[in-house]
């Protein structure tokens, strides 16, 4: 695979062992390898049961790895970060998500790219335009600064 760049969208709302959320993400950016921007940390609301407030932020980031790969790796990182099964929408160390990548779009049930409600989530939006304001989505065909301002017209 020729090398191609990915968004990735960084979640934590609880302590591990690098420390606060923040510094999880932190910790996760420099796991991640390959990177070439990255956000400020936001500190967001919960969407969903989860009471506790988020550290998130969002990478650019080159590799040579079909998406099938990187999230198998994005999934080995979860896990050495503390990441257990079960905690699907419960605090969870770390959620690493691919949003975008530059190959366009990725359809399986177990791997969609673009990320299915990215488009909803001020979380991860708010981020990515700091990153990639000019990226297109390949399904809408809207930029990222376009997305974003559509979010927020929606509040
Ligand atoms: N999967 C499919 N497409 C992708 C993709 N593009 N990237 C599959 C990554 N994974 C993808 O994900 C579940 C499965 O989705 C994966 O095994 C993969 O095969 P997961 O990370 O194991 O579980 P999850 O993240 O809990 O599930 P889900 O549905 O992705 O949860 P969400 O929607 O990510 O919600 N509030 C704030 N403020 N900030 C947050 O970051 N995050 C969530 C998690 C809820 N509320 C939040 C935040
Ligand atoms: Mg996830």
């Amino acid at each position: 695979m020729p090398r191609t760049s990915y968004a990735i969208a960084i979640g934590s709302n609880r302590r591990g062992r690098h420390g606060s959320p923040a510094q999880e993400v932190m910790a996760a950016i420099r796991a991640l390898g390959g990177v070439t921007a990255a956000s400020p940390i936001h500190h967001t609301p919960p969407l969903g049961p989860s009471k506790r407030r988020f550290a998130n932020a969002v990478t650019l980031i080159e590799s040579n790895e079909a998406p099938p790969a990187l999230l198998r790796r994005l999934k080995g990182i979860e896990h050495a970060f503390g990441r257990r099964r079960g905690q699907n929408w419960a605090a969870r160390v770390i959620d690493l998500d691919i949003v975008l990548w530059s190959g366009g779009s990725w359809g399986e049930p177990r791997l969609t790219v673009p990320h299915r409600l990215f488009r909803q989530r001020d979380f991860v939006l708010a981020p990515l335009v700091q990153v990639a304001p000019d990226w297109r989505d390949p399904v809408t065909g809207l930029s990222m600064r376009q997305l974003y301002a559509r979010l927020r017209r929606k509040r």
